[in-house]
């Protein structure tokens, strides 16, 4: 008899009401990691701090001898090596990369994946060619519907075995609807990273993770829609496995707070001082700009505007977090704070979150408790 690679039928699982985070979704947390929020004050995230995400292994690239094939539907099929790309005309976009699982572990039933509170999201500046300079060249043939991207990374999901590929819908590749989608090689002003992507990434601005294809390998424009493990089956919005569900796309608004004060070790529960606190956080929306943030430090009974950064005047950071601050005057006890985000096309964070089965776009506020004490009970000194 041969070897099944799992159960291709089987549904991901939903953890049972007291059932607690498993040593699988712990080995897949130490892998991928997420933004300590503390580094929120910095408006690119510094190297090592953004968060990251696998499914598989980070593939071993030599990024001299690596190839990107452009092919399909197109007119004339390119083959480029990394050194093509990096001579042609460079366009830099600073963009929010967030998981779009993100959150997944605070929904309840928790959906038993990679287990995030929040902290699954990171800025940074990406240089790269636009895509739709690549594809014009290459020629794009009129019965296009969709452009597949393929990563050169390998693994086994569910029972299915797969290179991590995604596909756009042709007008959003050929950044007809927002923003110019780029094929990146450098990140913050160096090669990326290789657990970002390198030699090559597709980057695309407003969008969750999942579109953001690493280790880049092939491009294919094709003329009918793609039915891939990741298009199809995974990043979906769903109440039951047996519905064909919702695609997810584009970054619903979220606003985080920086953890004021210091934390409790084990609890990571905030400790503040009586008086003046800078209350300060970032807010961004690929579906619009960020309009406003309300910050609450009283549970959601009384919400504060707080002052929000203007974005870059040059619209190269428009899908970029801003960060936003509130003066808070705080007052011996325990307090509940949150902050929540409204965008340009009137989108606001749900403070109970409508829950789903993969745990996908989800932008709950953030509850952050707060315990305000004077410095008389130090034992260190
Ligand atoms: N080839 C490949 N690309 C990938 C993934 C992957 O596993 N393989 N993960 C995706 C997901 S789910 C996310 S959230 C982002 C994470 O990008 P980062 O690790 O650079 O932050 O990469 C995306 N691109
Ligand atoms: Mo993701």
């Amino acid at each position: 008899m041969g070897q099944r690679l799992g159960d291709v039928s089987a549904p991901a699982r939903l953890a049972g009401p007291e059932e607690g985070i498993s040593r699988e979704e712990l080995a897949l947390a130490a892998r991928n990691h997420g933004l300590p929020l503390e580094a929120l004050r910095y408006d690119v995230t510094p190297p090592g701090l953004h968060y990251v995400l696998t499914h598989y292994d980070i593939p071993w690239a030599d990024g001299e001898g690596w190839e990107l094939a452009v092919g399909g539907r197109v007119r004339r099929p390119l083959t480029l090596g990394v050194g093509e790309l990096r001579a042609r005309p460079p366009a830099t976009r600073r963009v929010t990369l967030e998981c779009a699982g993100n959150g997944r572990a605070l929904l309840s039933p928790r959906p038993v994946s990679q287990p995030w509170l929040t902290e699954a999201v990171g800025t940074a500046d990406w240089t790269g060619v636009p895509l739709r300079d690549l594809l014009a060249e290459a020629g794009v043939a009129s019965d296009a519907v969709e452009v597949v991207f393929t990563g050169a990374d390998h693994g086994v999901e569910r029972g299915v075995e797969q290179d991590y590929e995604r596909a756009l819908p042709l007008d959003v590749a050929m950044g007809e609807e927002d923003d110019d989608v780029l094929v990146a090689y450098a990140m913050n002003g160096v090669p990326l990273p290789p657990q970002h992507g390198y030699p090559l990434r597709l980057v695309v601005p407003g969008w969750y993770g999942m579109a953001h294809v690493k280790w880049l390998r092939a491009i294919t424009v094709v003329d009918t829609p793609f039915t891939g493990f990741q298009q199809t089956v995974a990043y979906r919005l769903r109440q039951n496995p047996d519905e064909e569900g919702e695609p997810v796309a584009r970054i619903a608004p979220r606003a985080l707070l920086v953890p004021p004060g210091f934390p409790d070790f084990m609890s990571r529960a905030r400790i503040v001082r009586p008086g003046p606190v800078e209350l300060e956080g970032r807010a961004w929306s690929g579906r619009g700009t960020v309009t406003g943030v309300e910050v609450s430090t009283d549970d959601g009974a009384s919400w504060h505007a707080a002052e929000l950064e203007a974005p870059s005047a040059d619209g190269t950071g428009r899908w970029a977090w801003r960060r936003w601050r509130l003066r808070w005057s705080a007052e011996p006890g325990r307090h509940l704070l949150c902050a929540r985000a409204t965008d340009s096309r009137g989108n606001r964070q749900p403070v109970r979150q409508p829950w789903n089965r993969g745990g996908f776009a989800n932008n709950q506020v953030q509850p952050v408790p707060v315990l305000c004490v004077d410095d008389g009970e130090r034992q260190d000194r």
